[in-house]
């Protein structure tokens, strides 16, 4: 595709499946419906972390085939959590190895007695390795810690006079190899007048705390044995009409029929359609638009899909409701273009993470998240340095906030990290964040890595090779990965869509000097520009700052400091924002945990929020900035400005 001319992805049709490497199956977000039920199994599950020297007790006395008290002393631990901070044991917080969760859970009678339902056991994320039994039955594996994963577990429940007790184990395994995603190294320390015989570290190579456990919902659902699968959905905009390409897998028969309904906000049908393909037709199109872009930003159809299906046993129904939000996504040489109309990110980068929970969600959290997020006039986050959970993306969609979605690709440092199994890995994982992914129309974006070594060639192949195997995946979204390198140096550019580019100037280096960032600042965008004629999204900057540390004239890790180079950044920023730059994402959104070092004061203070969510003054500096921003770029203008300033309470 020449460049130069709007590439607009969204008129590139359906995604291409068939590049799929191996994902078996869809991964619909579990629904109720008439079709199908949920039993949530979040609450207290018995806990032990194998302390063992070779951290294999647990396999060596089989641990799954009993019930885990039975084994040794276990400990209450919250699911969804991380089980880093829950309790007083400084060795559990820094435990490498194997830990091993179980639950008893007792189904209803007519999940085990109907032979048309399948039931399916889904965990939301189970960081980083998973072993997953059922009754002592080995049912499920799963490597990657922030995806989800799930087992039809019909034929284990529906057995025997009384199946319906189920006891569910799992082991999780944190350990980070040159082959994970997050890469890592394990290293032993060998001189015997420091460390005791075996002593080991885990090393990483990202700034974050490697939390780990059941940190997303574990659920069984139910479906019926002929099911809907999975459903993809592409839109594009033809005058004033939507077009919603709809593709819909089903699984279990091929005798069935599909109904799909598209139904507006206010409930009314208008379009459907039948078979497992189409196109639906939306005359008077309201459209998705991001949060602040527009009056109505947010808006979702529904599309009802409804199957019928005969089986050996009789006939059988399905009933799935997915949102939809109608909008295009594109990109020219110097502009970032949603609904055809230039869309400037100006937003944050997040993490999942908070006191004591560590990386487990929470909805507290994640309801506080998105009034901070609406009230600081932010339009857009990254998901660094992983795919959050499902529950995050679908309040994105509803509250129109854009995501770049960003997979576990970081910390990729070390030039061993770059060989054909963790490629192979990597492009495993971006079809799985893809396929969970795919129907979100908040996603405009998805991002392959952060911060590799880019500079290596080895790393320049890995990287086209993932980005090519994404675009073969989602035709309908851009690609990007995010890069701190030098722009001559750099080997993955090339193959990206949008360069997005992480700097730390008068923070990393000429500490102090913030005078400096301007003519730093317009370099860099200058020669990425001159090299690329892509659109720059200024994906990360900011400084360490310790809330209620004062200083004026402004000294690093203050307030002030953190409010001054953030000016500064500013007016390099709108020197080019009108050209060519389409974005800045603040680091961080809010304080963050890391692993302990000389740098950071108990984890990482780049926030503008306090890990508690409360501001530091740079908080309301960018505030007005991107309230400001707003109110030059919304269209339409006239109209929405009214609408926006009476939505703030603060304005
Ligand atoms: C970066 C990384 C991010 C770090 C940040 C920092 O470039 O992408 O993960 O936390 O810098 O604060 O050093």
């Amino acid at each position: 595709m020449a460049r130069g001319s709007a590439v607009a992805w969204a008129a590139l049709g359906p995604l291409l499946w068939g590049c799929a490497l191996g994902l078996q199956g869809g991964m619909l977000y579990p629904q109720e419906s008439p079709s199908r039920e949920c039993k949530e199994l979040d609450g207290l599950w018995s806990f032990r972390a194998d302390f063992s020297d070779n951290r294999r007790r647990g396999f060596e006395e089989q641990w799954y085939r009993r019930p885990l008290w039975e084994s040794g002393p276990t400990m209450d631990m919250p699911v969804p959590s991380s089980f880093n901070d829950i309790s007083q044991d400084w060795r559990l917080r820094h435990f490498v190895g194997w830990v091993w969760y179980e639950r008893e859970v007792i189904l209803p009678e007519r999940w085990t007695q109907d032979l048309r339902t399948r039931v399916v056991l889904r965990i939301g994320s189970a960081h980083s390795y998973a072993i997953v039994w059922v009754n002592g039955v080995d049912t499920l594996e799963h490597e990657g810690g922030y995806l989800p994963f799930e087992a039809d577990i019909s034929n284990l429940v529906q057995v025997g006079p009384l199946p319906s007790r189920l006891r569910i184990t799992i082991a999780i395994n944190n350990t980070l190899t040159p082959t994970t995603l997050p890469p890592g190294t394990i290293q032993y320390l060998t001189d015997t007048s420091k460390y005791p015989k075996g002593y080991f570290v885990q090393n990483t190579y990202f700034d974050f705390f490697n939390y780990a456990g059941l940190q997303r919902s574990v659920l069984l659902y139910t479906t019926p044995t002929t099911y809907i699968d999975d459903i993809t959905v592409t839109t594009s905009v033809e005058q004033d009409s939507g077009l919603v390409n709809y593709q819909i897998s089903v699984k279990g028969s091929n005798l069935f029929k599909l109904e799909v309904r598209l139904l507006d906000a206010e409930n009314k049908v208008v379009a459907n359609g039948t078979g497992t393909q189409g196109q639906l037709k939306v005359p008077g199109v309201s459209l998705w638009w991001p949060y602040l872009m527009h009056e109505r930003p947010a808006y979702l159809y529904s599309l009802e899909v409804q199957l019928t299906a005969q089986t050996s046993l009789g006939p059988v129904s399905d009933f799935y409701t997915l949102p939809v939000g109608i909008r295009t996504v594109a990109v020219t040489k110097s502009q970032f273009l949603i609904n055809g109309k230039p869309f400037y990110f100006h937003g944050v980068n997040k993490h999942e993470d908070a006191d004591i929970r560590g990386k487990g969600f929470d909805w507290p959290l994640l309801v506080k998240d998105f009034n901070l997020l609406r009230w600081l006039g932010a339009n857009a986050f990254r998901t660094s340095h992983y795919p959050y959970a499902e529950e995050v993306m679908q309040m994105c969609d509803r509250y129109g906030i854009v995501v770049i979605d960003e997979c576990p690709g970081v910390g990729l440092a070390l030039p061993q990290f770059f060989n054909n199994v963790s490629l192979h890995h990597h492009m495993q994982v971006m079809e799985e964040v893809v396929r969970r992914d795919k129907n979100h129309p908040a996603v405009v974006m998805w991002s392959v890595a952060n911060e590799p070594a880019s500079h290596l060639e080895s790393a320049g192949y890995y990287l086209k090779m993932v980005i090519a195997h994404t675009k073969a995946l989602d035709p309908s979204r851009p690609v990007t990965f995010v890069s701190n390198s030098n722009y001559a140096a750099d080997k993955g550019a090339p193959y990206v869509d949008v360069i997005c580019l992480n700097s730390y100037y008068s923070w990393y280096h000429d500490y102090g000097h913030l005078e400096l960032i301007q003519l730093q600042l317009a370099t860099q965008f200058e020669n990425w520009y001159k090299k690329y004629q892509k659109p720059i999204i200024q994906s990360e900057y900011g400084a360490e700052t310790i809330a209620g540390f004062h200083q004026d004239p402004p000294l690093m890790f203050t307030e002030e400091y953190q409010k001054s180079l953030l000016e500064q950044y500013h007016l390099g920023l709108d020197q080019k924002r009108r050209k060519y730059v389409v974005g800045e994402l603040i680091w961080n959104f809010a304080d963050f945990m890391t692993e302990q070092s000389p740098t950071r004061v108990l984890g990482n203070k780049k926030g503008i929020f306090t890990r508690q969510r409360q501001p530091k003054s740079a908080a309301f500096l960018l505030r007005e900035r991107y309230w400001k921003i707003a109110n030059e770029t919304r269209y339409p203008h006239s109209v929405a400005k009214a609408q926006c300033l009476e939505n703030s309470p603060f304005t």
